[in-house]
């Protein structure tokens, strides 16, 4: 099944968001598969957001995810990418639907919480670059009261 690299940014951890976060994950039926509590320099976050590179906004974006610990996640589901993008809500909190974590849970598009993969292949790499010990395998025995 899918995978999609899910990430808790700082202002998230700090702001006690993980245990809801994970659960909103978990309630929609998602497997988790990797999980763990870190802190990146630069170097890392900057690889992270290679493709942001040139934005004005790239240096602030590098500061902000290195200012403190993060939870980077691998979530597994049927179209988890998509689904998970829906969960997080637009990348703007000003334009995020209530209901989304971005629409509940913040202000400013610089500290919007929560990072999701954009697409399978983004997916793939981000995980290769976050989990490149592996995630683990496991199978939810709930997965027949989830997909028919
Ligand atoms: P997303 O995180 O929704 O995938 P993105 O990949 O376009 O959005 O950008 C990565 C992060 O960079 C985003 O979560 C917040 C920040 N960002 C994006 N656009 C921005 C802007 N115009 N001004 C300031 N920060 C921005
Ligand atoms: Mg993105």
């Amino acid at each position: 099944m899918e995978q999609t690299f899910i990430m808790i940014k700082p202002d998230g951890v700090q702001r006690g968001l993980v245990g809801e976060i994970i659960s909103r994950f978990e309630k929609k039926g998602f497997s988790l598969r990797g999980l763990k509590l870190i802190s990146v320099d630069s170097a890392f976050a900057e690889k992270h957001y290679a493709d942001l590179s040139a934005k004005p906004f790239f240096n602030g974006l590098v500061e902000y995810i290195i200012s403190g610990p993060v939870v980077a996640m691998v979530w597994d589901g049927k179209n988890v990418v998509k689904i998970g993008r829906t969960i997080i809500g637009a990348t703007n909190p000003a334009d995020s639907a209530p209901g989304t974590i971005r629409g509940d849970f913040a202000v400013d598009i610089g500290r919007n919480v929560i990072h999701g993969s954009d697409s399978v292949e983004s997916a793939r790499k981000e995980i290769a670059l976050w989990f490149p010990e592996g995630v683990t395998e496991w199978q939810s025995s709930l997965r027949p009261w989830i997909y028919e």
